[in-house]
C-alpha cells in the first residue's frame, strides 16, 4: 500500500516500528528452540552458514515493504484508545504489526514461486536469489512459524492471546484458501475464459488479499483493546470491500504500473490470472476483441502479450479503472460514515486513504 498524500505514516511511528524489527530478529536468532551449531572448531563453517541465512533471508523479504499494514496496526490502536498510548502499549502494537508483516512476508515469496514471478519490491524474487531456489519454500515456513513464536514471547500472558492465535490461524486459512482459488482458476490445460465473471473474481480476492490486508491489523488492534471481534461484522465487511479495491487497484497496476514504482514486473496476462481487467475486457469486448483475448490470453510469448494489452487500450481500461476508483472510495466512504463509532470511523478513513489513488 501506498503513503497516501491524506494517509502519511508519522515519521517518527515508522522509525519506532523499524526499530522493534531489531528486537524481533535478535530474539529469533536466539530462539533456545534452535541450537544454531555450537561446535567451536566447526563455528566458521556451520554456524555463520546457518545464522547467515536467517539473517539474509529475514533482512531480504521481511522489512522492505510499504510497511503499511504493520503500521495500521499501531495507527488504529492508538485511534481505538483515544489517549497517549504507553511505550508499552506501542511497543506491542509493533510487535503485532510486524507479526502482519512476516504474514506478508510468508505469503509472498511462496506466492512468487507460485507466480513464477521475477521480482519483487525492487529486487530479485527470493527463490531466484542463487543458492536459494527451492529452500525459499521453506524459509516461507519458517516465517509462519516465527510469528507463533513471537506472538508466545510476547502475548502469552495476555487476556487475548487465544483469540489472536485464532484469529491469525483463521486469516491464514482465508487467505490459503483464496490462493487454492486463484491457482486452480489459471490451472493450465483447463484455461477457458468464459468462466472469468465478476463474481468468481470477488470471491478470490476477497479470499487471498483482503483478509490478511486490511481486516487482520484492524482486528488485531481490536483485540489489543479488549473488544470482542464478533460484535464487529460490519467493520469486517468494510474491511473486505476496501480489501477488495485494493486487490483490483493491484491487477490494475499489474498491466498499467511502473515497475520501476511498484517494484514488480507484472505477469497476471501470461499467468492467464483471473484479473479484474480481464474480467472487464470480457464483459465489455465485442466478439472479435474476445477472439482476440481467448488465442492470447494465458502465452508467454510477448507478442501474444502486446496483443491483450492492445485490447484493454482500445477499450480503455485505463479510464474503466479510474472511475471504478472513484465509485469505490464513494461507497466506501458512505459506508464508513453510516458507522455509529466514531473512532470506528477514523480507522477505517484512514486506512482508505493510505490505498487511494496508490501509484504502488
Ligand atoms: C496476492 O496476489 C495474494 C497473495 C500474496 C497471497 C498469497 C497466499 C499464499 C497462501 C501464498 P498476487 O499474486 O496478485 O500478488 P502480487 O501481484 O504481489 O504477486
Ligand atoms: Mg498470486
Ligand atoms: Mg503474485
Ligand atoms: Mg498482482
Amino acid at each position: 500500500m501506498a503513503d497516501g498524500a491524506n494517509g502519511r505514516a508519522g515519521g517518527d511511528v515508522k522509525a519506532i516500528f523499524r526499530q522493534i524489527y531489531l528486537t524481533l530478529k535478535a530474539e529469533l536468532l536466539e530462539d533456545p528452540a534452535f541450537d544454531f551449531t555450537d561446535d567451536a572448531r566447526q563455528w566458521i563453517d556451520k554456524k555463520k552458514r546457518e545464522i547467515l541465512h536467517m539473517l539474509q533471508m529475514l533482512d531480504y523479504n521481511v522489512p522492505g515493504g510499504k510497511l503499511n499494514r504493520g503500521i495500521s496496526v499501531i495507527d488504529s490502536y492508538k485511534l481505538l484508545k483515544g489517549t497517549e498510548l504507553s511505550d508499552n502499549e506501542v511497543f506491542l502494537a509493533c510487535v503485532l504489526g510486524w507479526c502482519i508483516e512476516w504474514l506478508q512476508a510468508y505469503f509472498l515469496v511462496l506466492d512468487d514461486i507460485m507466480d513464477n514471478s521475477h521480482t519483487r519490491r525492487g529486487q530479485l524474487c527470493w527463490f531466484r536469489v542463487e543458492k536459494v531456489g527451492l529452500i525459499a519454500a521453506n524459509d516461507g515456513i519458517i516465517l509462519r512459524n516465527h510469528i507463533s513464536r513471537i506472538l508466545k514471547r510476547h502475548f502469552r500472558e495476555k487476556p487475548y492471546y487465544v483469540d489472536l492465535l485464532d484469529l491469525f490461524n483463521e486469516v491464514e486459512f482465508q487467505t490459503a484458501s483464496g490462493q487454492m482459488l486463484d491457482l486452480i482458476t489459471t490451472h493450465e490445460g483447463e484455461q477457458d475464459l468464459s468462466k472469468y465473471t465478476m463474481p468468481v473474481y470477488r470471491r478470490i480476492v476477497q479470499y487471498k488479499t483482503a483478509y490478511y490486508s486490511f481486516y487482520l491489523p484492524v482486528a488485531c488492534a481490536l483485540l489489543m483493546s479488549g473488544e470482542n471481534l464478533d460484535n464487529f461484522v460490519d467493520v469486517k465487511n468494510i474491511l473486505v470491500a476496501m480489501g477488495t479495491y485494493f486487490q483490483v487497484q493491484d491487477d490494475y497496476l499489474d498491466c498499467f504500473g511502473d515497475p520501476e514504482v511498484i517494484g514488480k514486473i507484472g505477469t497476471d496476462i501470461e499467468d492467464f490470472k483471473c484479473s479484474w481487467l480481464v474480467v472487464q475486457a470480457l464483459e465489455l469486448g465485442n466478439e472479435s476483441q474476445k477472439k482476440i483475448l481467448t488465442e492470447n490470453y494465458g502465452k508467454s510469448d510477448p507478442a501474444c502479450v502486446a496483443k491483450v494489452k492492445s485490447i484493454y487500450k482500445d477499450l480503455d481500461l485505463q479510464n474503466v479503472f479510474f472511475e471504478y476508483e472513484r465509485l469505490s472510495y464513494e461507497q466506501l466512504i458512505s459506508s464508513i460514515e453510516a458507522q455509529p463509532s466514531k473512532p470506528l470511523q477514523d480507522v477505517l478513513k484512514s486506512f482508505l486513504h493510505k490505498i487511494y489513488k496508490r501509484q504502488k
